[in-house]
């Protein structure tokens, strides 16, 4: 079998994936961003190629339609609202998922030829901040760093990322750092404690947002300790004196983290020259992520210690492409090449070069803004591409009801149902990972190619086409006249050549030769280029900028803090890892961690169920009593949906409250009131056909043979049978059984001696071992042992899976800690556990040492 060079289409890692169409995945030995590690989700990619709920031809209002239908549908009705309401009554919602090829088309039909900015992206939610904080800072978006610092230096600070489960390579490359060097540190800030603090020498437990109070701190210290680099500052930095006098008026421990570890991290910090800051969502995603990020980079640039090998402040991409959007002016004050859209000289050079009727001049609206004019009517059509905002944004409800409000809405996706996609006029069936062709800049500025290796299915078409197709339709045919991908990326190398007067670090000029087919995987503006180790910063004096932060106040709630974050195994609104059932094995329920003191107070046992809720919604989630979280904070993942769950999307109580500077919304600092969810009756269930999610708690996933449902209801039906047929969709012969001990009653349905379904009921949380209830689907069983519950002797009952690359399940694991493995790598030995790509090895750890363990019901 033939293996094509790609990239991963998740993280923004950027891991090289040697791909063939029989399934095979592999770590590309010869990236440099993984040098073939591969984490779970990326080894499990084989298992989301099929085209099960693929969206495989345009739709139109639901009815199958040809693509010229849609395309003249989509084309006439922009250009009426344009023509009738101007250019600013139509908008486009794009993606850090969508290629460079196809985001620069995007950029350029609607800020040069229908002459709006109104085309945001979901890098609002991910990355405006750090985008701003760059700008007020170093004059211009540039990481300066390169994954190879992460091993170079001898202090990582982590602040705001859950490494182990969102960057899990960049984790595995620095555990094998710190294995290599343990005299290597690792400080970990989070409010929370999570599976990278296994990393950490010392985890730095701070109220949500006391990070500017901290590095604020961090700056007075390293003033009162002589370890300001004054040379630098006086060659290459402004406004020190202001920033360290705000620094000096803030008070660390408003932090909310231990006074103790407090000032073990600012001696740590003081005395290791080379230190990277490697940070994330907990900083971005705040009503103060911006000054968050320029508290931060103060600290670097006080110090000189930026651009040098294994210094710096590094900011993690989360998406795919979050980087190549930046590049190619995907947020709504940018053009291309990192040029302005308030700069007139900008505005011209490109516009020049694109030879188009116009040009936006201001930037258009940020996300949570044009959600909101969607809302008051002022967007008449609007264009999402890529992205699944009816779930992902703050205050989702409101926002799928925004899109409802628009007359005319378009969705581009590669699956046929999703929450958004159910809200759309017309759907639009693009080519996904595998299938397309294009390129993706990773965190560390590296560009590389995702490259095709399996035919595009039924209709399917790349987004860039598309975007073509449409610029076409309305009009401008010769300026969107490409062959492929590659023609795409010529032509923005090609603006960059023309736009190199303007002095921007985005330099493309390697690229200019560059073969697009064989394409390496390259830095720009060179590899292993760092930035600003000697100054040349890019405001107009060529010097940085400090700036005086003041933390924010701490705000008594009456209430919980939510925060919010992501799983190790899922992707997003799970419209891709959902259809791999050994991902879904990890936290297969949506599920909120909350302290064992809160717990009791609310009267919430594990395994309940516990509703949240504020004035924007409501969400039902499975209790996960730890004390991870910290007493008054609540945290729950963001994956699940209204396709898979009943009322577990956590978004409905998230706020639509931004940051002033970046327009980010607050996406961890939601206040809920939580309380436990009285439920009549719990269910599990398991059947060959689909369930929906349709009682008062229910969350379905994927498992190897079929589906599997958790729900749970306020009055419990008269005929447990019929719900179980109903509920299942299976016909057949139906066995019942009443447990008088565990209050259950069992069904199994069975149909020509396979094992069809189960329906487990209980008046509580039911008790049972699902990976073994799941194990028996599509299986010939009889009715006894299908109803029994439990496994036989001679079918050892692996547990819920903690190693998803491995499939190796909690049962397994402790077995082999009781037969004696007593460490990490003993398991690993026995088990495979752990072995590839080690984002498992906290909860193997956690496993040796307790049973506490940050999971779902068993
Ligand atoms: N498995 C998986 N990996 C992914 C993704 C995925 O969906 N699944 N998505 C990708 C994307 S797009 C992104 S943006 C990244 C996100 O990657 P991360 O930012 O690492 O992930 P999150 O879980 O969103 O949040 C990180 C941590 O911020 C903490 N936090 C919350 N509030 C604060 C605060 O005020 N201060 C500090 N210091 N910390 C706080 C949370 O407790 C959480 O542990 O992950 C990428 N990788
Ligand atoms: N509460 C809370 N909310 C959050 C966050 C959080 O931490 N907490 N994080 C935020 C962040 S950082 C992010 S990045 C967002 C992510 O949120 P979204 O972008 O909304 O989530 P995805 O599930 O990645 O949506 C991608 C969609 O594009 C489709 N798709 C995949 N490939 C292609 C393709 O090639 N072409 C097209 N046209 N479609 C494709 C997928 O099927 C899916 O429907 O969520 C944000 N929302
Ligand atoms: S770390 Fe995992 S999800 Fe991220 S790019 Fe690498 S393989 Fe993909
Ligand atoms: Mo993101």
């Amino acid at each position: 079998m033939s293996l094509t060079r790609t990239t991963c289409p998740y993280c923004g890692v950027g891991c090289g994936v040697l791909a063939g169409a029989d399934g095979t995945i592999k770590g590309d030995p010869e990236h440099p961003a993984n040098f073939g590690r591969l984490c779970s989700k990326g080894a499990a990619l084989g298992q989301t190629i099929d085209l099960e709920g693929r969206l495989l031809a345009p739709q139109i209002n639901g009815a199958t339609a040809s693509w010229d239908e849609a395309l003249r549908l989509t084309a006439d009705t922009f250009s009426a609202a344009i023509r009738d309401h101007g250019p600013d009554s139509v908008a486009f919602y794009v993606s850090g998922q969508i290629l460079t090829e196809d985001y620069y088309l995007a950029n350029k039909l609607m800020k040069g030829f229908i002459g709006s900015a109104n085309i945001d992206t979901n890098s609002r939610l991910c990355m405006a901040s750090s985008v701003a904080g760059h700008k007020r800072a170093f004059g211009t978006d540039t990481v300066p760093g390169v994954y190879a610092d992460l091993e170079e230096a001898d202090l990582i600070v982590l602040v705001g990322s859950n490494l182990a489960w969102c960057h899990p390579v960049l984790h595995k490359r620095v555990a094998e750092a710190k294995a290599k060097r343990p005299e290597m540190r690792v400080v970990n800030v989070d409010p929370r404690r999570t599976a990278t603090c296994d990393l950490a020498d010392l985890h730095l437990r701070i109220t949500p947002d006391g990070d500017a109070a901290l590095f604020n701190g961090l700056l007075t210290h390293l003033a009162e300790t002589d370890r300001i680099d004054a040379a630098y500052i006086a060659q290459h930095v402004n406004g020190f004196e202001a920033a360290l006098e705000a620094a000096r008026s803030s008070d660390p421990l408003e932090s909310g983290a231990d006074a103790a570890d407090i000032q073990e991290f600012y001696r740590l910090w003081a005395e290791t020259p080379k230190v990277v800051t490697l940070y994330s969502q907990g900083v971005n995603q705040s009503a103060c992520g911006t000054d968050k990020v320029n508290a931060i980079l103060n600290c670097h640039l006080a110090t000189g210690r930026i651009g040098t090998p294994g210094c710096g402040p590094f900011s993690l991409t989360g998406q795919p492409n979050a980087m190549g959007g930046r590049e190619v002016g995907g947020l709504a004050n940018m053009l291309a090449n990192h040029l302005d859209i308030e700069n007139p000289e900008h505005r011209a050079a490109v516009q020049d070069f694109w030879g188009s009727p116009t040009i936006a001049a201001r930037p258009g609206l940020k996300a949570v803004d044009l959600f909101q004019a969607c809302a008051d009517g002022q967007i008449k059509a609007l264009w999402v591409m890529s992205t699944n905002p009816a779930v992902s944004m703050p205050d989702a409800d409101g926002v799928s009801e925004a899109i409802q409000n628009v007359p005319f809405v378009v969705v581009s996706d590669v699956m046929a149902r999703t929450d958004t996609g159910y809200l759309a006029d017309v759907l639009l069936p693009a080519t996904a990972w595998g299938e397309k062709d294009g390129t993706v800049t990773n965190s560390e500025r590296r560009i590389s190619r995702q490259r095709a290796f399996l035919p595009a299915p039924g209709e399917a078409r790349p987004d860039w086409r598309t975007i073509a197709d449409v610029a076409a339709c309305m009009g401008w045919g010769a300026a969107f006249d490409y062959d492929g991908p590659a023609d795409v990326f010529a032509e923005y190398v090609r603006l960059g050549a023309a736009t190199r007067g303007f002095d921007k670090d985005l330099d493309l000029s390697i690229f200019v030769d560059a073969d697009y087919a064989d394409l390496l995987p390259t830095q720009w503006p060179a590899n292993d280029r760092r930035f600003f180790a000697e100054g040349g910063f890019y405001h107009p004096d060529g010097k940085a900028r400090m700036l005086p932060i003041t933390p924010p106040a701490l705000t008594v709630n009456t209430g919980f803090k939510l925060n919010t974050g992501r799983n190790r195994d899922q992707w997003h609104t799970m419209t891709r890892t959902g259809k791999a059932p050994q991902l879904g094995a990890h936290l297969a329920e949506p599920y909120v961690q909350i302290h064992p003191g809160d717990a009791a107070e609310l009267d919430v046992a594990e395994g309940d169920l516990v509703q949240i809720k504020n004035g924007y919604g409501q969400a039902v989630l499975r209790a996960l009593i730890t004390d991870a979280t910290a007493k008054g904070q609540l945290f729950a993942p963001m994956h699940w949906t209204r396709q898979r769950s009943a009322s577990s999307a956590v978004n409905a109580v998230t706020p639509p409250v931004v940051d002033p500077v970046s327009g980010q919304p607050a996406l961890k600092g939601g206040v809920v009131s939580a309380q436990r969810f009285e439920a009549a009756w719990y269910v599990f269930a398991a059947s060959t056909a689909e369930m929906s999610p349709s009682q008062d708690y229910a969350a379905v996933a994927r498992i190897q043979t079929g589906w599997q449902a958790e729900l749970a209801g306020m009055t419990a039906p008269d005929d447990w049978s019929e719900f179980a047929r109903a509920l299942t969709g299976q016909a057949g012969d139906i066995a019942v059984m009443e447990d008088q001990l565990s209050g259950q009653t069992r069904i199994a349905i069975i149909r020509d001696g396979v094992l069809q379904a189960l329906v487990f009921s209980s008046t509580r949380p039911v008790a049972l071992s699902r990976s073994h209830a799941v194990s028996l689907i599509g299986t010939e069983v009889s009715a006894l042992q299908a109803l029994s519950g439990r496994a036989s002797v001679d079918q050892p009952d692996p547990g819920v899976t903690v190693c998803a690359c491995m499939s190796v399940g909690i049962n397994t694991i402790r077995s082999a800690i009781r037969e004696g493995a007593g460490s990490v790598e003993a398991i690993g030995a026995k088990t495979c556990a752990g072995t590839n790509c080690g984002a498992c090895k906290p909860e193997l750890a956690a496993l040796l040492s307790t049973t506490d363990l940050p999971m779902a019901a068993e």
